[in-house]
């Protein structure tokens, strides 16, 4: 089971971490635990409080922000507004940045910075279909972003203003859930990948890993017995509290909250300390055959 590794870390630029915090925080995170920085919070300014609202989002539920590209998406706010709801979201993205850079010395060249998520919505009742619906457990991939075998990992800050916290749930290690799901997974169709692709249905090759990765993440959302196994933990992440997971790793769920920030990190396996700790190669040794 996943444990909750806690740090006392309370600057987004943390200098001289000793080294073995260092060596700590990449090791405990790699064996798929979660690091909690509770004395870690994103403060928003005075006039980035206004989007401390369900309105901020609108029909879109998150606004993310694509610091390649340049492009905020499922933004409802006012255009004059725009900029400053931009500019918070940048500035989680460099914060992250930062604090990853300091935790992981070892990551940082290979480190690639993602998407920026706001989630303005409270989970609790919220209507989506089970594919989408993130209060299952699941581990993460994304069906039109193939990773090719890449790390996801997601940096999480609960700026909720009334007190509330961000329960999560976490259930076994990818270990136990690829063993449990791996007889029922099928192998892509040949020439599927290049097709999806050809249609621009995905950015980028499906690699065989994304394929399984898709269907581990389906299988797990749609099997009601293990959704409600007995074995599955829970924690409360409070306001101004702000935690790092490798999500693709760690069997995880969103029970309640509402008003979070989200940086979503890859890392390629080949710059972790222990490459074999990788999805990406627990299920090439459970399939016995390369993925990528
Ligand atoms: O919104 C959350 O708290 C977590 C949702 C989730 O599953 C994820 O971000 O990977
Ligand atoms: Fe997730």
């Amino acid at each position: 089971m996943p444990r909750i590794i806690t740090l006392s870390v309370d600057r987004w630029a943390p200098t001289n971490c000793a080294p073995d915090v260092v060596e700590c925080a990449a090791e405990s995170l790699e064996q798929g635990n979660i690091l909690f920085f509770p004395h870690l919070g994103f403060q928003l300014g005075a006039a980035e409080q206004a989007f401390l609202s369900p309105e901020t989002a609108g029909k879109s539920k998150n606004v993310s922000w694509d610091g390649v590209a340049g492009r905020l998406r499922g933004s409802n706010v006012d255009p004059a507004l725009q900029p400053l709801l931009q500019g918070m979201m940048q500035r989680f993205a460099a914060a992250g940045e930062s604090l990853l850079r300091a935790l992981f010395p070892a990551y940082p060249g290979a480190l690639v910075t993602s998407r920026t998520s706001f989630r303005a919505v409270e989970v609790a009742g919220r209507s989506t279909s089970w594919r989408k619906d993130d209060t299952r457990l699941h581990v993460d991939s994304f069906p039109s972003t193939p990773v090719q075998g890449k790390r996801i990992l997601r940096l999480f800050s609960n700026v909720n203003p009334n007190g509330q916290a961000r329960s999560w749930r976490f259930g076994g290690s990818f270990e136990a859930v690829a063993e449990r799901f791996l007889p029922t997974l099928t192998a892509p169709p040949r020439g599927s990948a290049r097709l999806l692709q050809w249609c621009s249905v995905t950015r980028g090759y499906r690699t065989a890993y994304d394929h399984y990765m898709l269907q581990l993440h389906d299988r797990m959302k749609a099997d009601g017995a293990y959704q409600s196994s007995p074995d599955v933990t829970g924690y409360d992440f409070p306001p101004q509290s702000t935690w790092l997971v490798f999500t693709d790793q760690v069997p995880h769920a969103v029970v309640r909250g509402q008003y979070l920030l989200e940086q979503t990190f890859y890392v390629p396996v080949d710059a972790m300390r222990d490459p074999e700790r990788a999805p990406l190669r627990t299920l090439e040794r459970l399939l016995a055959r390369p993925l990528t």
